[in-house]
């Protein structure tokens, strides 16, 4: 049966073989048009967690303090009947649904639809936490919030700027298009603190300091232009903005770059001429949304607006999203937009015609602004999602779940978060049900059905139309309606087919089947893409903690976690021999890791595989966010999760 990974956006094609209801193993799957015939670890161990012996089997509802088996009535019931009273008590507004990333396009597409039926825009993904700034960024510059190009025509480039992303851990598959680039003489050029593996590979490593990108890329944008390695043409008719871009990066000089950014002036400048080529590709991960944010790729955009590399094979923006269906759930689910666009009277008439009922026009409440902030919420739904293990500060979390007065968590195991609700839904996995995701280059793919969920657990989709039900709605639990009528809605995902999506040989991408978009104009109001002028941030000089990902585990680790012979694995604070040296300590010495929020013990590594100044960690410790603080991208609010400031003693 052929499916689609469950872990990262890569999207990977499986193949799954069965015995007895029982995905038994899972070969990579050759058609697949980006994977072509790659899976890397996890996705070749994916399946075994399908049948690990804690998955949850039946609905569960607290009942003196004590979770307890209930049957699928009796918990639907009383969700819908103890979101409907409080919403009595305190407003439509008290109740908000987050998660989805690890769900399908359809699944996703029903939750904010659940929501919006019960009178509320309180409804967001974890996209929030992870791409929200590329999507925003991207949406206001070159008119669609997704990256512009396939990662199938990373050899076709010139040059591959990799910005803060870690491709051998985070998406591995794709290294197979890195290794062809460099066979066809390509550039890959690197801009990380961090010495990853992609180092091995790259020409050029620019080690920048944390939360320094924007004084590389508004100095690089005011070098370009000072010595004419510009596309003016480009520039002339293909964008807007250019005059109040030149005059803001005029103050951006290589030196202060230098300076703020802790580079060599003469690699600054190096990368300035590796990035006038004609032919290339502007990448980036959570080094850029977790730290600069938004502001961040905004500035990174400029250099391709100014070097045209848009609209051709093999230049243009790539966004190395996270999670399975990052990409999809971040295009439906949002607190402030429509899945049909913009949040105003026309699009809520629109929505109407389609689900007969209007969704109301108030801005709802994103996951940051709730978690650490609001006390109008009193009741929250959560479908995959883990916030007491992967939002900042888990004090505040868990304090704010603790003071709900109804939590549902909707997931396929008892994960720490669950632990902290009223009603526990047990979901069906990606192998147990179908649909559709949406992977990091707009290639949508479909999952086929292989086994039976485990006891009663059930489809996503059936849950969320049951409690549409108990609501009063009658929401589709038809994964092919589903996404038939979501294409009505979404109109990016309107071109597509469902054969195509069906059949893994065919390119079905978002929106218009194209490998790079942009050719003859972009997709904003005017058809010309935007430079929008940003500012950087001085940062104070102490050390910082940056978290981040490692190949062998997932996110929270709920998953990866339970699959036999992944558990347990290297927990340790990297710290560069200097910092080390400074602070009196060996390798292998426990040192006390604090901030404001927490502080933990945890083994020191020292390795110059960190630039002096930052220790980093992996961000699936479990405790690693008691110690990362609730500091949050103006735009956006996605945390970032790559600037802590912290102690490291004895
Ligand atoms: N194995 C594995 N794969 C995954 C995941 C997983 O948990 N495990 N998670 C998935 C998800 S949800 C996501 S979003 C993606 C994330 O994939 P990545 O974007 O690769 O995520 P991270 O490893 O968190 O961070 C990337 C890099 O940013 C660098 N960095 C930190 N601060 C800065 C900075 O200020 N500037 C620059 N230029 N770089 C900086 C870090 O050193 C790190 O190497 O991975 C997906 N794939
Ligand atoms: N310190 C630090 N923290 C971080 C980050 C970082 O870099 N540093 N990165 C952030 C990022 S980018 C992300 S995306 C978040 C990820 O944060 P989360 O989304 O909280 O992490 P996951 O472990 O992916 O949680 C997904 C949940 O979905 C469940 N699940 C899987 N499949 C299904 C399904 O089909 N149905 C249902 N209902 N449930 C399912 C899993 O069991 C799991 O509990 O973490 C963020 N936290
Ligand atoms: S690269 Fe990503 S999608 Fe592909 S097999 Fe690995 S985890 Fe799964
Ligand atoms: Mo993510």
């Amino acid at each position: 049966m052929k499916s689609i990974c469950p872990f990262c956006g890569v999207g990977c094609g499986l193949e799954l073989m069965t015995a007895n209801n029982v995905v038994v193993s899972v070969k990579p799957d050759p058609e697949h048009v980006v994977s072509r015939g790659h899976i890397c670890g996890k996705g070749s161990v994916a399946h075994e967690a399908l049948t690990a012996w804690d998955r949850l089997y039946y609905p569960l509802k607290k009942v003196k303090g004590q979770l307890e088996r209930t049957s699928w009535d009796d918990s639907i019931k009383y969700t819908i009947e103890s979101i409907k009273n409080i919403q009595k008590k305190y407003g439509n507004d008290s109740v908000a649904f987050y998660g989805g990333c690890q769900n399908s396009l359809e699944e996703g597409y029903l939750f904010q639809k659940l929501a919006r039926a019960l009178g509320t825009n309180n409804v967001d993904s974890c996209a929030r936490v992870c791409h929200d700034p590329s999507a925003k960024a991207l949406k206001e510059i070159v008119g669609i919030g997704a990256g512009s190009n396939s990662a199938t025509e990373i050899p076709k480039a010139k040059v591959v700027v990799v910005a803060g992303e870690s491709i051998t851990d985070s998406h591995p598959v794709l290294i197979q298009y890195f290794l062809e680039a460099k066979k066809n003489g390509a550039k890959i050029i690197l801009i990380d603190p961090r010495t990853t593996r992609l180092a091995g590979f790259a020409d050029l490593h620019l080690k920048v300091k944390p939360m320094s990108d924007i004084f590389l890329f508004n100095a690089v944008g005011n070098y370009l232009i000072q010595h004419s390695m510009i596309k003016q043409d480009f520039i002339d008719s293909r964008t807007e903005g250019y005059e109040e871009y030149k005059e803001n990066v005029s103050k951006y000089t290589i030196e202060l770059a230098a300076e703020q950014t802790g580079l060599a002036e003469k690699d600054i400048i190096a990368f300035a001429k590796y990035v006038s080529e004609d032919r290339v590709i502007f990448s980036w991960g959570l080094g850029l949304t977790q730290s600069t944010g938004t502001k961040g790729i905004k500035s990174y955009l400029s250099l391709p607006l100014l070097t045209g590399n848009f609209g051709k094979e093999g230049a243009g923006a790539i966004v190395y999203r996270g999670q399975t269906n990052v990409q999809g759930s971040g295009d439906l689910i949002k607190p402030d937009v429509f899945p049909n666009g913009e949040m105003n009277d026309a699009n809520s008439e629109a929505l109407s015609r389609i689900w007969g009922f209007k969704p109301p026009i108030c801005k709802g409440s994103s996951i940051p602004e709730t978690f650490y902030g609001s006390k109008k919420i009193k009741a929250l739904f959560i479908m995959g999602y883990n916030p007491v293990r992967t939002l900042p500060d888990r004090d505040k979390v868990k304090e704010f779940l603790g003071s709900l007065e109804f939590l549902v968590v909707q997931d396929i195991f008892m994960t720490d978060t669950a632990g902290y609700a009223d009603v526990v839904l047990p979901a069906a996995a990606w192998a147990e049900k179908e649909g559709s995701v949406s992977s990091l280059d707009r290639l949508v793919k479909w999952r086929f059905k292989a086994v039976d969920p485990p006891g009663i657990a059930r489809p996503d989709y059936e849950i969320l139309s049951d409690l549409a039900k108990a609501a009063g709605y009658n929401f589709s639990a038809n994964p092919k309606e589903l996404f038939e009528e979501m294409k009505k809605v979404a109109t990016v995902y309107s071109h597509l087919n469902i054969e195509d999506v069906m059949d893994y040989t065919k390119d079905s991408r978002y929106p218009n089947g194209e490998l790079h978009l942009y050719e003859e104009k972009f997709a904003t109001k005017s058809g010309k893409a935007k430079f929008v002028p940003v500012d950087a941030e001085k940062h104070n000089d102490g050390l910082i903690l940056v978290t981040g990902r490692t190949v062998t585990r997932y996110n929270s680790d709920e998953v990866v976690n339970r699959i036999p012979g992944m558990q347990g694995y290297n927990l340790k604070l990297w710290i560069n021999p200097a910092d080390a040296k400074n602070i009196g300590i060996e390798d292998g010495t426990m040192v006390k890791l604090k901030s404001k929020s927490g502080e933990m013990d945890i083994t020191a590594k020292i390795t110059d595989d960190v630039i002096p100044g930052v220790v980093f960690t992996y961000m699936h410790n479990p405790r690693i966010n008691d110690i990362v603080s609730p500091e949050f991208d103006d735009e956006t609010h996605t945390p970032k999760y790559k600037y802590t400031p912290v102690t490291v003693t004895k």
